[in-house]
């Protein structure tokens, strides 16, 4: 099973303690399996990544103007790889207008030696030069009819052109949107296809960044979601969320943990949440819920989120979540209560 052998892939220094997390994955969640190149995915309900030009105020939503995404092609595959961007463009349909859309996003595509594992490129700016590795092509959209609600395809690679990483899966290929000029916002998205003309997933494929920039949806009832992943060494988190603008609430659950609520940002401010690590929840993923607030509705809201573990480590937010959608099982609370 493909989802099985990824997932052995991924752990496999530590298999026999996965049996059960593989079991889980294997009899649950084998229909999303080619879910994990849309980003965002249908799981997370998300409408868009957000990437603003980098003269926009960060009251925005905004908080560096790029946004990094890797995208991971299992070894077993030997086709062609395409990144696909709908709406790569800042004008026409779905982009956030500020005053007049003056505004330039540079896609860059890397792979080779450090593209994702030099240490820098898995911090966030502007900490750190995040643009490591080979550059293999770049592209500027301003505004432009020809793209505007449509897909733009870069590629075609061949998957030995991403870096290799086992541990991780595969051969990764990094993604950098960076709003270069003007202050308007770009709304887009990604697919890792075989096809340079329609979205067509990879088998086992999956897609992950470390720092999420996105739009929430407009309408109240829809709830998004982020899934980190938490490495068993982890057992102490520290998350931050930028220009929550005062919407509704965010609230992190697992299989033991059910919807703990976390401090939550309002205009152009930062807010932190530190909290232990269950043990139930070592190896799996986190689900993070996103809740608008009913009344008034928050419109057009952007909002940036990072998850670091006790060694500062930032948790990777895997569109296709490892272990699958954590649901808060009744009945098994035990051992440690959050702090
Ligand atoms: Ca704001
Ligand atoms: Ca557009
Ligand atoms: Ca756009
Ligand atoms: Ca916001």
């Amino acid at each position: 099973m493909l989802i099985y052998v990824y997932t052995k892939r991924i752990f496999s220094k530590s298999f026999f303690k996965m049996k059960k997390l593989v079991i889980i994955v294997c009899s649950v969640f084998v229909a999303i399996n080619l879910q994990g190149q849309p980003v965002p995915s249908p799981e997370e309900n998300i409408p868009w990544l957000v990437t603003f030009g980098k003269k926009a105020g960060t009251t925005w939503g905004d908080n560096d103007f790029s946004q990094i995404w890797f995208f991971v092609v299992p070894e077993s595959y030997k086709g062609q790889v395409f990144i696909r961007v709908f709406d790569p463009d800042v004008g026409g349909a779905n982009d956030e207008l500020n005053g007049v859309f003056d505004s330039r996003m540079q896609y860059s595509v890397y792979g080779g030696k450090d593209a994702f594992s030099h240490p820098d490129a898995q911090e966030v700016r502007p900490k750190k030069n995040f643009k490591t590795g080979t550059l293999l092509i770049t592209k500027t959209f301003g505004v432009d009819p020809n793209y505007d609600n449509k897909w733009y395809s870069f590629g075609p690679f061949a998957p030995t052109q991403g870096e290799l990483n086992p541990e991780y899966g595969g051969y990764i290929f990094k993604v950098i949107c960076e709003g270069v000029d003007g202050d308007d916002g770009n709304m887009y998205r990604y697919f890792m296809s075989t096809s340079g003309t329609e979205n067509i997933p990879i088998e086992g494929g999956n897609a992950f960044t470390h720092e999420y920039t996105f739009r929430m949806h407009d309408n109240p009832n829809q709830v998004s979601h982020i899934y980190p992943y938490v490495h068993p060494e982890s057992t102490k988190i520290r998350t931050e969320n930028f220009d929550w603008d005062d919407d509704g609430s965010i609230r992190v659950t697992s299989e033991v943990r059910r919807e703990q609520a976390i401090n939550v940002s309002g205009d152009n401010t930062w807010a932190t949440t530190d909290f232990a690590v269950m043990e139930g929840e070592k190896g799996k993923s986190l689900d993070f819920q996103f809740v608008k607030r009913k009344n008034p509705a928050v419109k057009n809201n952007n909002v940036v989120i990072t998850v670091r573990n006790q060694k500062g480590d930032l948790l990777k937010f895997y569109s296709s979540p490892i272990g699958g959608v954590p649901k808060y099982k009744y009945g098994i609370e035990v051992q440690k209560k959050p702090k």
